[in-house]
């Protein structure tokens, strides 16, 4: 008789192997985005709804400040939503005291989807400042390209490989040309806002000196997110969350409202912005 030789069970392994390390977003991070998404919403409620008390003549600040919030509100729906993402294999250092360093092989989700935001919110919150301060089209067309450098390049350098002069000079590039920025408000801004009035030109100084901190925390917080890989996706997106609700609904509601009551912050816009309105 055939004895029946029994199959023997395979002990299951209590620690799968599951590839490398995984630096995902969890609950935390997309419930972030979504709160976000909101504040963004309704911030560009309030901000059209402040445009319709003011003649069609003086909502330029109205407008360009609208779409900024609305910009930011669909790109934090696509992170929300689990779009404008993309999984980025990278190699993170460790550095050992006695032996030479070691590597391991990470995956980590990298959002671009900020980076789409971030190349039309930035010019426009740009132009606000700029048409504030009464810069001339050169000094605006030089800030907002340098500007637009610099997001590519640091969408560049968040896909760079790690270890790599690649990386690093995408965000050698993107700080250079950050520079550019903020010599151009610093200096070109404050020195036009000031032939402008007092009023204007201490509103420019503050608004300016805000964006100018919250600004800086952007690379700061690349740095340790991005670059280095400190920071977990999740501490990513709220430090991110933080930042963009000070330079958008933040330094939006603070331009409106005092816009409505310095009337020397009001541009003449006359041209196409005023057509069939009969002029004033
Ligand atoms: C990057 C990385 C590369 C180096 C530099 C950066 C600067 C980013 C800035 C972003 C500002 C974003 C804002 C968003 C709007 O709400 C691209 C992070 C210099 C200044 C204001």
């Amino acid at each position: 008789l055939p004895t029946a030789t029994p199959t023997p069970i395979l002990p299951v392994p209590s620690v799968l192997p599951d590839g490398p390390e995984k630096q995902f977003v969890t609950d935390d991070g997309t419930k972030t985005l979504w709160v976000v998404f909101v504040v963004m919403v309704i911030a560009s409620a309030v901000f059209s709804a402040l445009s319709w008390r003011v003649p069609v003549q003086r909502r330029l600040y109205h407008v360009i400040t609208t779409l900024i919030t609305i910009t930011a509100a669909i790109s934090y729906f696509a992170m929300a939503t689990g779009h404008g993402v993309s999984v980025h294999t990278v190699k993170v250092r460790h550095q050992n005291d006695h032996v030479p360093d070691t590597f391991t092989e990470v995956h980590r989700q990298v959002f671009w989807a900020r980076y789409v935001d971030w190349s039309l919110t930035t010019p426009l919150l740009l132009l606000d400042l700029s048409l504030l301060a009464g810069l001339n089209g050169a000094h605006i067309l030089i800030a907002i390209v340098a500007d637009i450098i610099m997001i590519l390049t640091g969408l560049f350098a968040a896909f760079g490989s790690e270890s790599t002069p690649q990386k690093w000079g995408w965000y050698a590039i993107a700080c250079i040309a950050y520079l550019v920025v903020i010599w151009h408000l610093a200096v070109n801004g404050r020195a036009q806002a000031q032939a402008k009035s007092q009023k204007v030109s201490s509103f420019f100084v503050a608004i300016a000196g805000f964006t100018l901190v919250v600004w800086t925390a952007y690379p700061i917080v690349w740095g340790i997110a991005d670059g280095s890989r400190k920071l977990s996706v999740d501490g990513e997106i709220i430090a991110y969350a933080v930042l963009d609700i000070l330079a958008k609904p933040i330094f939006g509601i603070w331009l409106l409202l005092t816009h409505a009551r310095i009337p020397e912050t009001n541009i003449d816009l006359g041209g196409f912005w005023s057509y069939g309105l009969g002029g004033e």
